[in-house]
């Protein structure tokens, strides 16, 4: 029998894009240094790196070979990433790989306001926009009449005209298939996704391109034999949900099943405000004791005063350490009233510090307030202050 139309329990098919700059802190480099088009370059340097006007005009540029120090890639041109260096690679191995490469100190500022350009562009032509960082954004363009792909090229011409940069977009049913697409054709992609390519494009690919399957998972998955989406969409969902747990695993079957029926989210305010540093060397909780508290004073005060200009308070507190190894542990607390002031932040941190072993060396700590709210009348903050006794006989840290 012909249906009348879509049956009634099946909610309209929604058309949502993800939007991911190309190689972003690079292109905005090479914005101010046209020059640099086409050269393998890497951004990840500090003042040390910041080119030299040579008094004929020209530029001067550090290479990665001259560099030493502990400084981590934050991205790299197409150009550099074809020698084999990406993100979060440590500028001296970087070196070893390319040599030549050039080498420029990060500028958020620059990024910063790059990224506000890219999405008031989009916004003129598509105002649901789920925000996800610096350089991403979800966008619902449920509501709009246009064809979809005339409407993601219009995005990506509006974002080139705002910045003259390029970007990569993909329009899929959800937030889960259009992260995975706009990946699929960088850069400057533009990728559409319908049902049919669920098997086609998507089961191909290996399980952690799915946003949410981390290394840990993606190992246990490897070790289970399931190596791509389609393995997984294939796995048995009480077998996952024996080695994944209940909600994990009906999370995985369902993902890789191409699932996900999030809306965006499309509120502007913070999840979380913090701050973390990256040691110039490893710092050992012991011999470097009061350095290390120093820092952690330092990150605190730095939280309180983001969250005082924005007029945020927080109910949880959290810490982050990274090792030597890189092994990263987290820790929080969330108390019974928010707080927003540099000691309290101090010492609820502090009682979080006192739940990892403090054994080894440390690359990076860092301090995170979450759970915000508002800030309200002074009057009712009274609880913030009481909380601050609470925590005022607190033993002291191991990093005091
Ligand atoms: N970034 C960072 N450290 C990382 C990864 C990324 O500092 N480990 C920064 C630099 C990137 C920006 O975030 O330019 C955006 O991250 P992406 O993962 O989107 O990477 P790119 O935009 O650089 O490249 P791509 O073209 O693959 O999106
Ligand atoms: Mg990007």
């Amino acid at each position: 029998m012909p249906a009348a139309g879509a049956p009634r329990d099946t909610p309209p098919q929604r058309r949502i894009a993800h939007l991911d700059m190309d190689a972003f802190y690079a292109s905005v480099e090479l914005l101010r240094y046209p020059e640099l088009r086409g050269l393998p370059v890497v951004i990840g340097g500090s003042r040390a790196q910041q080119p030299l006007l040579l008094a004929d005009g020209e530029r001067r540029f550090a290479r990665l070979r001259d560099y030493a120090g502990r400084g981590v890639i934050t991205t790299a041109t197409y150009e550099a990433r074809a020698l084999g260096v990406f993100s979060a690679m440590g500028i001296m191995k970087a070196a070893r790989l390319a040599p030549e490469a050039i080498l420029l100190p990060v500028d958020f500022a620059a990024y910063r306001h790059y990224s506000r350009l890219f999405k008031a562009a989009v916004a003129q032509v598509a105002p649901q926009i789920e925000d996800r960082g610096i350089d991403e954004i979800y966008i619902d363009l449920s509501a709009l009449a246009e064809d979809t792909r005339a409407l993601a090229q219009r995005i990506k011409d509006a974002v080139r005209a705002a910045t003259g940069l390029s970007c990569s977009i993909c329009v899929a049913a959800n937030k889960l298939l259009a992260k995975i697409g706009s990946d699929l054709d960088k850069p400057d992609g533009l990728t559409l996704l319908n049902a049919a390519d669920l098997t086609q494009r998507i089961w191909p690919l290996a399980a952690r391109k799915i946003n949410g399957i981390g290394p840990k998972a993606s190992a246990r998955l490897a070790a289970l034999g399931i190596h791509c989406i389609g393995d997984l969409a294939q796995a048995d969902a009480t077998f996952l949900q024996q080695h994944f747990g209940r909600s994990y695993g009906r999370w995985l079957l369902a993902a890789a099943h191409g699932i996900d029926e999030r809306p965006l989210s499309t509120s502007s305010e913070p999840k979380s405000i913090s701050r973390e540093t990256t040691f110039e060397r490893d710092l050992h909780p012991r011999a470097d004791r009061q350095t290390l508290g120093g820092i952690f004073t330092a990150l605190c005060t730095q939280v309180a005063e983001d969250l005082r200009r924005k007029a945020y308070q927080g109910r949880t507190i959290g810490v982050k350490l990274r090792f030597a190894d890189f092994q990263t542990v987290t820790r929080d607390l969330t108390l019974p009233a928010a707080i927003d002031d540099a000691q309290a932040i101090r010492r609820a941190a502090g009682e979080c510090l006192r739940r990892v072993p403090l054994d080894r060396r440390l690359r990076l700590l860092g301090v995170r307030v979450s759970a915000l709210s508002t800030r309200r009348a002074a009057a009712d903050r009274a609880p913030a202050r009481q909380q601050e006794l609470l925590f005022a006989d607190s033993v002291e840290t191991p990093i005091d």
